[in-house]
């Protein structure tokens, strides 16, 4: 059984305007892109084809996610006011001023939140054993009232509550591992415990103050969030320790029915607005670690759908390693000068990373894992 892979020419054409970065053009604000431009995804889909890989994929091709899918998830306040400025001929922005978007930018939010919903249906249904949804805009940052951080809906819990609505039963885990807080997808879960949600990030970087070891869930949801803050620097060792001491006997004790990953690859070591180093080999082998623990207790299924990574030499080259894994189809497009990175010192697992793991571990009362 393949891998199923999702993507839109009009990802592409989802518009966040003239900025330097995060700063809107001005006289001292040379008009250049705003960080989440098209380019380390459109890159990241022409490595898609240009590798080989694509052939070998399974294409899924989205159809917009409805008002109902989305309101399973976001306020009627929300979806009025991201419509209304969409129908603007300058757009709008999602809620925070970091998230533009230009006229008809709700209809691509909206095909974005239905790849989401596509790729995780062609897992639950059997026609692809795992999926990658590269989609834009992001989401793990949406809340229900409000967009953030670039995001204007949140993908993964509209597929997620898509799903449930289908199949009440259905218990799912999702493992972000975006550089920054997945706090729109845990907010969408946190009183529910048919929902584990994990995020591995950067300790206190986006949103500030969110996504500390003592958010765990609410309610009926408590105990069902895991936040693992990892230090600035954390590089594949970190990552990895984090991977086998946090994230896989999460999933072993909690055997969800699918693992869908929040899936950015700005936690690299070349990108602009994360101070993490992991390399496409670290990605390739926390990819490995999910799909053995996947194999494990839910014959596989993993559903990733894309969200931050701002490199747009480094982000084509970590998803077409992670696409390759997945899919088991060897494409090596690492180039060498890059393999070097995968030795330097950072990737070490240091004693501070190790302590706050094992805290972590501690605080959810994970069993020490043999060996
Ligand atoms: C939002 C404003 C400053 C940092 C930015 C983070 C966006 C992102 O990649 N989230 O996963
Ligand atoms: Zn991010």
């Amino acid at each position: 059984m393949s891998t199923g892979y999702v993507w839109h020419e009009l990802y592409g054409w989802h518009d966040t305007g003239t900025y330097a970065g995060l700063v809107p053009a001005s006289l001292m604000s040379q008009p250049y892109q705003h960080f989440e431009s098209p380019e380390s995804k459109q890159r990241f889909h022409s490595l898609v084809e240009v590798s080989g890989l694509a052939p070998h994929l399974t294409r899924i091709f989205p159809e917009p996610a409805s008002d109902e899918d989305i309101l399973r998830v976001h306020t009627p306040q929300h979806l009025a006011r991201i419509k209304a400025e969409s129908a603007q001929p300058k757009g709008g922005d999602a809620g925070d001023g970091t998230s533009p978007f230009g006229h008809e930018g709700f209809a691509i939010a909206a095909l974005a939140a239905g790849g989401s919903i596509a790729a995780l249906n062609s897992v639950l249904d059997g026609t692809v054993r795992n999926s990658y949804a590269l989609v834009r805009p992001p989401g793990h940052h949406a809340r229900p009232e409000t967009g953030m951080g670039f995001c204007i809906f949140s993908n993964a819990a509209i597929a997620i509550r898509h799903a449930q609505a289908k199949n009440p039963d259905l218990r799912v885990a999702t493992v972000d591992w975006d550089v920054h807080h997945g706090n729109g997808t845990q907010a969408a879960f946190v009183c529910d415990p048919s929902v584990l949600t994990v995020s591995l990030h950067q300790d206190d970087l986006f949103p500030r103050g969110s996504g500390s070891l003592t958010e765990q869930g609410e309610g009926a949801g408590a105990g069902y969030a895991i936040n693992v803050p990892l230090p600035a620097g954390t590089g594949n060792g970190g990552y990895l320790h984090a991977m086998a001491t946090i994230v896989v006997p999460a999933l072993r004790r909690f055997k969800p029915d699918v693992i869908v990953v929040p899936s950015g690859f700005d936690a690299s070591c070349f990108d602009p607005l994360g101070r993490m180093s992991v390399t496409a080999a670290g990605y390739r082998a926390m990819t490995r670690a999910l799909m053995d623990i996947a194999d494990e207790v839910c014959a596989g299924r993993i559903m990733m759908t894309h969200e931050g990574g701002y490199s747009p030499t480094y982000v084509p080259i970590c998803g077409v390693t992670v696409l390759s894994e997945m899919s088991g189809v060897p494409v090596d497009v690492i180039p060498e000068v890059y393999a070097g990175f995968d030795t330097m010192p950072e990737h070490v697992l240091s004693p501070w990373q190790a302590a706050l793991i094992e805290e972590v571990r501690v605080a959810h009362a994970l069993p020490t894992v043999a060996g």
